[in-house]
Formats: structure tokens, sequence, C-alpha cells
């Protein structure tokens, strides 16, 4: 199972204390959820009207780049959409020197991914089931192959009405491989290219992308499964902040409204042991290299 370790004296700008050197990415690395319950973002009075989910058009969250600045998925345009933007780009500032303080093993490595706002509360949300994050899963991208990178993943609860972001946390990653990797099918040759010429990918998908999102969907799919697997369920208050590798954790997100996230990309050479990367436990597994 994964655990779920709690560190109380984190501040954005501060390493926690109570933590040796290498202690969180080890933490992170064996497949632990880590919690900073007093770690809060602070929302200003002048933000306070975005939060409403009618900001969001069709997807369930708002996506930023923090690269080119750019914003997708809002309703909102003018002096809303910058204030918005500010929002998510200050999120983004802070989770970043975040991580690059709490993980200095991985701090010369590590790649900014997107940043999202979710304003949508999850409990009763309609998707399809391979969208919807109230089944366990692990994460896998289906546009932006990662080849093997780490997905890192840092949320905190921003919920104006104290209400908290309620998870189930399951099996370890051996487990969930052990178990699906026999119903897994290596994709067809040539299909990767035939997915990047219909631009369906924005970089060739590898075979350990391809196995990654057949395992998601396996998990998701499996009613059983989803109803017997070990797991644990957690209540993330408003005001906390947690993360983990959410390629390795299997979670589900069953209620909540109004999250902040953050996607970091760690390459599996900069890990401290790369054997419990989900591209190595798959590639023992199945036998053969996967990228
Ligand atoms: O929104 C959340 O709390 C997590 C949802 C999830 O599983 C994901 O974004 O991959
Ligand atoms: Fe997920």
């Amino acid at each position: 199972m994964s655990r779920l370790t709690t560190i109380g004296d984190a501040r954005w700008t501060d390493a926690p204390h109570d933590l040796p050197p290498a202690g969180a990415a080890a933490a992170l690395e064996s497949g632990d959820v880590l919690f900073f319950p007093g770690l809060e973002f602070e929302v200003r009075p002048s933000e306070q009207s975005l939060f409403s989910p009618a900001i969001v058009t069709a997807a369930k969250n708002i996506s930023f780049d923090p690269r080119s600045g750019s914003l997708k998925g809002t309703a909102l345009d003018g002096s809303a959409a910058t204030t918005l933007r500010a929002l998510v780009s200050r999120f983004s500032s802070l989770a970043a020197g975040f991580v690059g303080q709490l993980l200095p093993a991985y701090r010369d490595r590590i790649e900014l991914g997107r940043t999202s706002f979710r304003p949508v509360e999850i409990a009763g949300r309609a998707s399809s089931w391979r969208k919807d994050d109230t089944r366990l899963h692990i994460d896998s991208f289906t546009a932006t192959p990662v080849h093997g990178r780490r997905i890192l993943r840092v949320f905190t609860n921003v919920n104006p009405h104290r209400t908290p972001r309620t998870w189930r946390i399951g099996e370890d990653f051996e487990s969930v491989a052990q178990r699906f990797v026999p119903a897994l099918r290596l994709p067809v040759p040539g299909s990767a290219t035939l997915l990047r010429l219909l631009r369906l990918t924005r970089s060739r998908r590898s075979t350990y992308d391809a196995l990654m999102l057949q395992l998601h969907d396996r998990m998701k799919a499996d009613t059983a499964y989803q109803a017997r697997a070990p797991q644990t369920r957690v209540e993330f208050p408003s005001g906390s902040t947690w993360m983990a590798f959410t390629d390795q954790v299997s979670h589900a997100a069953m209620a909540g409204q109004y999250q902040l996230e953050q996607t970091f990309l760690v390459p599996v050479v900069a890990m401290l042991d790369d054997r419990r990367s989900p591209l190595r436990i798959l590639e023992r597994i199945v036998g053969r290299r996967l990228l």
C-alpha cells in the first residue's frame, strides 16, 4: 500500500526541517504521498470571483503553460482572465520553488510541466469511464508521451468553504503491474508513427507510454478491481498541500472542489533508485526494453 507521510513544518519558501536531505525523494520514490497539512496557498480578496465552476468551458480544468503563459479552458477574458492567469502563475512559481528546495536531488533535471485550476465539484461529475478520475488509476498522458519520465504532481486544496478533497489511495505499483501486465498488449508496429502523423500525439508514443495508457484503462475498466483492491480513503483539508508520483501511486479523486495542481517531469536517471520507476518495473516484468 502507498503510505501518507505527513510533514508538519513546511513553508513554500523553506525546505522542511524534520526530514533528512534526501528523505522526501526517497519517500516519493517508494510510493508515498507526501502530505503538508499546514502548507496553504493564499487567495487574495480580488481573486474570490474566480471561485465558480462557470469559469471553465467544456473541459473540467483550466490549464496553464508556465513557460508560454498560455491559459486554456476558461470562459473568462479581459481583466478577469488576467486575474486568473496571475493566480495560477503565482501557484506555479511557489510550487516550483518548493519542489526545488524539497528535492535537491532532482533540482537541475526536473522539468516544469502544466499547471491546472480545478473549479468543478468531482462528486457526481459526468464523464466517460476513461476520463473518470473517481476510479483508481495511475496517470498516463494520451497526447504528450513522457518516454519514461516520472510524473510528479503537487496539489493544493483552495476550497473557500473549507471542504476537503477526498481521495482513495490504492496498492503499490509493483502489485498493480503484476496484476494487469498479463492483459497488456505491445503496440502494433507502426502505430506510434501513425499517431504522430495524425498529430494525435505531440511526439512518438513509446512502447512504455502505450503500456502505461493501457494500464490506466485496464484499472479504470475493472469494476471488481475498483471495489476490491486494497485501498484507503484520505481527506485533504482545504489549506493543505500534497504531492506524489502519480504515474506510480494508484489514486482516485472522489469529492472536492477548487484545487490547484502543478505537474513536473523527472527523468528516470535523476532518481535515487531508478529500479522503483514504472519504466524499470514494467521492463523487468515484460522482459524487454520499453523505450
Ligand atoms: O483532481 C484531483 O484531485 C486528482 C485527479 C486525478 O486523478 C488526476 O488529475 O490525475
Ligand atoms: Fe490521476
